[in-house]
């Protein structure tokens, strides 16, 4: 029997899908940049049925790359390009394991399938009077499952912290089909290494995420956001400390630059929100219980902003309406083209320089391109987005990531390493971090076979060697 059979036996013929239509769009990322051969997609409904495709591909020798919604941005949850010569894997897609518990109320926590989208999940704990704090443009196609393995971030991180926060637990299938299940919700367990975090952001090389235990936070019904438009990074730094200070209720502090609001604003056919154009615009919001717009406008008279250069929203609509500029900029980046995505952080008192740095990095590196830089500036996080240089033409990623490294910050923020980042992983990571991972992967995938070509190269026993090399 073939791969293809052996597998239909264990998860039904319809959910082996061989014709190259239909596998097409897992085999391709979001960006377009990233793309690979895949032998068949298999979808499993269960964790005993991923435990058995695991131990069906683990006899093959068949890589599995894993896939949750094919949100990444970094090429980690589809195949390699078939000039990289290594076997053909297989797609694992974990979107039929797409169930969602119901919300343990005394414990404010509730259980998903890694399949489920973030959507879904926000929406069972709005329904019982709670809230998943992790939010993402993507939420209505990213998995939590995703989620997890990619520790994503998103637009809340600086009052609830990146996903790693929200999870309690989570259950696994090894690579050689053995299921770990923590899923009871304890929130102390101090019972030796914490596997369950260790999975969070080791991106499919380590297990399969099957299911995640969450926490949910209450629910702040009054919302207010108020779109700022300010004359340089530097005060938009200065800014959100400003506010972090002050305002309990602070959300969110995302910052973007008039080039790009220019581009969304074409993109999506609107006007722009403020009468007169400002560099650098910086939105804010704060939740709470009760007056949030009150406080806002009265934190907002504290700090020196001209009435001119504000925009604020105290309704859901004018406040999806605000968001909407900041939050459109990555289809409005994709209108133009295959986009090199860095997604980088810096320390904040860095962020100014780096901003100023980064443009004439990029205008050296990659004449004609254009550059569009928007992000989390409470997180010192910026997303960092060139459009022009060929998809496999990576100059312009290694210039930009030299930069990063020489200002004190760090290769990746929130969405990983992929397929994109690994040949700087090391501007990140010491040769001994580096050393140890290999030895953890060497360890719970020793036949590398989950994700081979993510995170870094050659297998985990390589890594681990090349470390004690060097010491
Ligand atoms: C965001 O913050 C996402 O909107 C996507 O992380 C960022 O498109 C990007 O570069
Ligand atoms: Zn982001």
């Amino acid at each position: 029997m073939g791969l293809a059979d052996r597998l239909a036996a264990v998860v039904g013929a319809a959910h082996v899908l061989t014709d190259p239509d239909v596998t097409g769009s897992y085999t391709t990322d979001w960006t377009g940049r990233f793309s690979g051969p895949a032998s068949l997609v298999v979808r499993p409904s269960s964790s005993a049925e991923v435990a058995q495709v695991l131990q069906i591909c683990a006899a093959a020798r068949t890589p599995v790359v894993v896939q949750g919604g094919n949100t990444g941005l970094v090429g980690g949850s589809v195949p390699p390009p078939a000039s990289s010569g290594g076997p053909i894997p297989v797609v694992l897609s974990t979107t039929r394991l797409d169930a969602v518990g119901p919300v343990d109320q005394a414990a404010s926590q509730l259980t998903a399938g890694a399949g489920a989208t973030l959507a879904a999940v926000q929406a069972a704990a709005r329904r019982a009077g709670l809230v998943f704090p992790v939010d993402l443009a993507a939420r209505h196609s990213a998995t939590v499952g995703g989620m997890v393995a990619t520790n994503a971030g998103g637009l809340h991180v600086l009052r609830y912290g990146a996903m790693r926060q929200q999870v309690v637990g989570t259950e696994l299938v090894l690579a050689d089909g053995r299921v770990l299940t923590r899923l009871s919700g304890l929130v102390k367990d101090n019972t030796g290494y914490d596997l369950s975090q260790l999975v969070v952001g080791s991106e499919g090389t380590l297990a399969v995420v099957t299911a995640v235990r969450l926490r949910l936070v209450p629910h702040q019904p009054q919302r207010a956001v108020a779109l700022l438009g300010l004359g340089s990074t530097a005060e938009a730094v200065a800014l959100t400390a400003e506010l972090r200070r002050r305002a309990d209720g602070l959300s969110a502090a995302e910052i973007f630059y008039h080039d790009g609001l220019e581009l969304v604003c074409g993109h999506l056919g609107t006007e722009p929100p403020l009468a007169a154009p400002r560099p650098v615009y910086l939105l804010v919001e704060i939740t709470g219980r009760q007056d949030v717009v009150g406080e806002l406008a009265a934190v907002l008279g504290e700090v020196d902003i001209e009435d001119a250069a504000t925009a604020v929203a105290d309704d859901e609509a004018g406040a999806t309406r605000l968001w909407a500029y900041r939050e459109r900029h990555t289809e409005a980046v994709a209108s133009l083209g295959v986009p090199h995505k860095l997604d980088v952080t810096l320390p904040l008192g860095a962020l100014a320089a780096f901003e100023t740095a980064v443009r004439q990095v990029v205008a050296d590196a990659a004449p004609g391109a254009t550059l569009v830089l928007f992000g989390h500036v409470g997180d010192g996080n910026l997303h960092v987005n060139v459009v022009g240089p060929p998809a496999d033409d990576d100059t312009v990623d290694g210039a930009v990531l030299a930069l990063v490294a020489g200002h004190g910050g760090s290769i990746s923020a929130e969405h990983g390493i992929g397929r994109a980042k690994v040949p700087w992983l090391h501007l990140s990571r010491s040769p001994a971090e580096l050393a140890v991972m290999g030895a953890v992967k060497a360890a719970l995938d020793p036949g590398g076979i989950l994700n081979p070509g993510v995170l870094f190269a050659g297998s985990g026993d390589d890594l681990r060697r090349n470390g004690d090399a060097d010491d």
